[in-house]
């Protein structure tokens, strides 16, 4: 398993990241020992590749996964408006970032961009455009031989998709190779019944991970058990990235170094 950490391009409302100068945080990054960097961008279209490509190669770190959450966040396009015009702008949005992570050789995150709905009574119709929205995105993103994530995320912050068995049941209905999920400890915390049975039952759909503790502090900051969850991964065969998506608390600096030691720790001692 290969650790990573959310650091975002431009600044953003979504605490759990990295913010500030992405240089000087990558450096920092790289300096830790992290073997990747997770990239929450809003636009796309406006990085330069060439600069951000190169600046990583030269810290030799990977690039875990492209964030999007800031699309729905700052400017509230999302995959499941009942606008036509937003649901379109936001699709495209994402072929930006699909051709973004077709050149740093990464996946493309779909997280809260999907909408943060609270009108449980039309939760239906809005999942049924945000699956028409997913379809097309895979579509783009297989013809581009890009992975797509969809990461199921709590109620307190939409009504679409809050476990790993509902983003399953997408993934089964799209039945796009390309799309698999992305689990976060923060919200299997609030919707799983059992975290451990769930990565069990989901094995095998499971492409990128996410940990923050159950207040969205570093790991050993709250009462998620990182041991257990890191042995059904061992169980399960994970090799790709965990990705620490936490608070920058008391600093990014300390959070970045504590979570990095904490599970280094365990994974060592338990030699996975
Ligand atoms: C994003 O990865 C996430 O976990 C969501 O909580 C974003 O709001
Ligand atoms: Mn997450």
């Amino acid at each position: 398993m290969k650790l990573s950490f959310v650091v975002s391009i431009s600044q953003t409302e979504f605490e759990a990241v990295a913010q500030g100068p992405w240089k000087s945080n990558i450096d920092y990054l790289a300096s830790l020992g992290y073997e990747a960097v997770e990239l929450a961008i809003r636009e796309a279209a406006n990085i330069d590749k060439r600069e951000l490509s190169d600046y990583l190669s030269f810290k030799e770190l990977k690039v875990s996964a492209l964030g999007t959450g800031q699309i729905y966040l700052k400017e509230n396009l999302s995959l499941s408006s009942k606008e036509d015009e937003i649901r379109e702008k936001a699709v495209k949005r994402i072929h930006e970032h699909i051709d973004l992570a077709k050149e740093l050789q990464t996946s493309v995150i779909i997280g809260l961009i999907r909408g943060g709905i609270f009108d449980y009574s039309q939760r239906q119709r809005y999942e049924s455009l945000f699956l028409d929205s997913l379809s097309e995105i895979c579509a783009y993103a297989a013809s581009k031989g890009v992975n797509i994530l969809l990461e199921p995320i709590n109620r307190y912050e939409t009504a679409l998709l809050p476990t790993l068995e509902s983003a399953a049941k997408t993934i089964y209905k799209l039945k796009y190779n390309c799309l698999g999920i992305l689990m976060d400890t923060f919200h299997m915390n609030i919707e799983e019944k059992d975290i451990s049975e769930s990565i069990l039952k989901f094995a095998s759909l499971i492409k990128h991970v996410h940990f923050s503790d159950s207040n969205r502090l570093a790991p050993g900051q709250g009462h998620i058990d990182f041991c257990k969850v890191l042995d059904v991964l061992k169980k399960i065969g994970y090799e790709k990235y965990i990705s620490f998506e936490i608070l920058p608390k008391p600093d990014f600096k300390s959070a970045a170094k504590d979570s990095l030691s904490y599970i280094r720790k365990i994974l060592e001692k338990e030699r996975i």
